[in-house]
């Protein structure tokens, strides 16, 4: 069945694909797996590698490289757990790219499940000193989504460790979000990478309060309030991929 399922993804486009047992996936920060599907028995976690686009000097392409790779990731995944059902009977649950997580005031920023620890125990490569995941043969070039489901899988054999501490993600951070090593400083990247997100859009909500209906207008008909309303439709819009790009590992 492991080999059937894989080809099927393989054959699909999908770049690499692990299989770990649910019980091996341990995220201390995010939901028990049982939240996300009672009958959790593995996890397939299928490896996207980014475009080139992704790494242009311009981030609107760059963002559209990734947007392009959403979009296969998300019909991949819809078509892989379709076959599964329909082949195998199987029960599953979808985990995305990034959105949607829940969203409760002491966790604003953490997402039911964890596409890292996902990945790093189906076998699919391990942490790095920008906390990212290192593929065996993308580095850190790769990008994560999950299925779910009860059915049993041979888990893949774990990664040996990639990351050679040659420290150039930390000096490459703009906002020197990596300095402690073992965490994202989420605010300063957050700062940096989404400048147009969330705490944008608040800091611009607060900026109207009180001002007259002519600067109002003035406010809304600026490029800062456009730039907001694109990452809002977009669902987020990252202007930072340096941690990602200056990762030499997997460069041919
Ligand atoms: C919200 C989010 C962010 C937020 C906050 C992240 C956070 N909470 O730490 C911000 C905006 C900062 C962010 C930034 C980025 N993100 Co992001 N992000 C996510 C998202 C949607 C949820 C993360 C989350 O809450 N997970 C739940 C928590 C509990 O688990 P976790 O993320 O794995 O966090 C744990 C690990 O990092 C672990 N950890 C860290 N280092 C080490 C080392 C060891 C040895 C071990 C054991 C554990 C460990 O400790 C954390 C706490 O338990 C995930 C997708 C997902 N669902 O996983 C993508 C994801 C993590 N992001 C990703 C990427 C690519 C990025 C950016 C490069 C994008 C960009 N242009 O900004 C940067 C990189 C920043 C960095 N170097 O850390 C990829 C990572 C792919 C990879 N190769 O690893 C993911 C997996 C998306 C995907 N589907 O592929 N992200």
């Amino acid at each position: 069945m492991e080999e059937q399922i894989r080809n099927y993804i393989l054959d699909l486009g999908v770049d690499d694909v692990g299989f770990a047992c649910a019980q091996d996936y341990q995220s201390p920060k995010s939901y028990e797996i049982t939240k996300l599907l009672p009958e959790a028995k593995s996890i397939i976690v299928l490896a996207f590698k980014p475009l080139s686009s992704c790494e242009s000097p311009s981030m609107s392409a760059a963002q559209n490289g990734y947007l392009d790779l959403g979009s296969f990731a998300r019909s991949a995944s819809y078509r892989i757990s379709r076959f599964l059902e329909r082949n195998y009977k199987a029960k599953i649950a979808t985990m995305p790219i990034a959105y949607p997580f829940e969203i409760h005031n002491d966790r604003k920023a953490l997402a039911d499940f964890s596409q890292r620890h996902a990945a790093v125990a189906a076998g699919l490569g391990s942490f790095g000193r920008h906390n990212l995941v290192i593929h065996p043969q993308f580095g850190t070039r790769v990008i994560f989504t999950s299925i779910i489901t009860n059915l049993t899988l041979q888990p893949s054999p774990k990664c040996e460790d990639f990351c050679t501490q040659c420290n150039l993600c930390v000096e490459n951070c703009p906002a020197r979000a990596l300095d402690e090593a073992g965490k994202t400083d989420i605010r300063k990247c957050l700062g940096h990478s989404q400048p147009y997100g969330l705490i944008a859009d608040i800091t611009f909500q607060l900026q109207q309060l009180g001002r007259s209906p002519e600067e109002q207008k003035q406010m809304l008909m600026d490029e800062q309030y456009a730039r907001l309303r694109q990452a809002a439709h977009l669902g987020n819009q990252y202007m930072c991929f340096n941690c990602l790009k200056s990762c030499p590992i997997g460069l041919a």
